[in-house]
């Protein structure tokens, strides 16, 4: 596969600085020479970032800095766009998840409206400046890419909704809002649980979200890491208790690369002020590896 990498530097939409020093993070654990070892080709390794000249506001704070998260996403949406169209698989690091708003939209635009989203997460990111309790955007994406919350930010890469609901596939939720929660019953989600994986395992959970998705032409898999368990990834800057295990997610990352329709990826939330020895990144990296066909044998 060509692979185009993204690194995505950004942490306005996050509560805690230090994220956007997840991409580097994940390069230094080897990204481009582990995907090299797989077979892949690297036809660009390149960085998005804040445009000059873009003021950085808190502005509204049930929205943060959201014309600043607004610009970077818009410029992501057109790199990723520009890469599919060219036939790369899009790696975007993170970053905090804010960044999925402009990937979707670009992955959205590369597959003419009919894309896919696996949202992997402890977290459910459908808040809106309505529900929101920390006005942080990296808890709105899946909403934004929905076609719901701040108009500046539903406007990014085109107007309107990214994904229809019946095309999203929510994975490792354990730290849900009571906004979240209504908004996930209102659209009709498909939203597994930590119970669910428990209770079923995440093999039979997956096939059975993968049969319910409708037809698809793409597939866009948006990993945060702090979907793991903080003992396999401790450098995020929301963990959570009780999560995916390590091999849980190679799994979940082997039975998607299987369905042949992985077209992007975001992996993001890599803290690494927050990580120990670079585990969280050397995970990431790995398990890019495993979505984009690493067999093992
Ligand atoms: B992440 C939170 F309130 N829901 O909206 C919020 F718990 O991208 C957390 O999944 C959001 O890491 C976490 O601020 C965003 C909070
Ligand atoms: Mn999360
Ligand atoms: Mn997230
Ligand atoms: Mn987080």
């Amino acid at each position: 596969m060509d692979v185009a990498i993204i690194g995505g530097r950004l942490d306005l939409g996050a509560g805690r600085r230090g994220v956007e020093m997840g991409p580097a993070a994940i390069r230094t654990a080897g990204l481009r020479e582990h995907l090299v070892r797989l077979g892949h080709r690297i036809v660009a390794d390149e960085d998005v970032a804040l445009p000059e000249g873009v003021p950085v506001d808190v502005g509204d704070p049930t929205v943060k800095y959201a014309d600043a998260v607004a610009a970077v996403a818009a410029r992501l949406s057109e790199t990723v766009r520009g890469h599919l169209v060219a036939g790369a698989v899009p790696v975007v690091l993170g970053g905090d998840h804010s960044l999925a708003i402009g990937s979707i939209a670009g992955a959205a635009a590369a597959a003419s409206g009919r894309l896919g989203v696996i949202w992997i997460d402890a977290h459910g990111d459908v808040n809106t400046p309505e529900t929101t309790p920390s006005g942080n955007i990296h808890g709105m994406p899946l909403a934004v890419a929905l076609g719901y919350g701040d108009a500046r930010l539903v406007a990014v890469g085109g107007p309107g909704a990214k994904v229809r609901p019946e095309a999203v596939v929510m994975l490792g939720l354990r730290d849900l809002d009571p906004g979240e929660k209504a908004f996930i019953r209102r659209l009709g989600l498909q939203a597994y649980t930590m119970h669910d994986i428990d209770r079923y395992g995440m093999s039979a959970v997956l096939e059975r979200a993968l049969s319910a998705l409708p037809p698809v032409e793409a597939l866009h898999v948006s990993l945060d890491l702090d979907a793991l368990d903080p003992s396999d990834a401790p450098g995020v800057g929301t963990p959570v208790p009780g999560g995916i295990t390590y091999r849980e997610a190679h799994l979940a990352m082997e039975m998607l690369y299987e369905t042949g329709l992985v077209r992007s990826v975001d992996v993001v939330e890599v803290n690494p002020i927050l990580d120990e020895r670079n585990r969280t990144a050397i995970a990431a990296v790995r398990l890019v590896g495993s979505l984009l066909g690493d067999r093992l044998l």
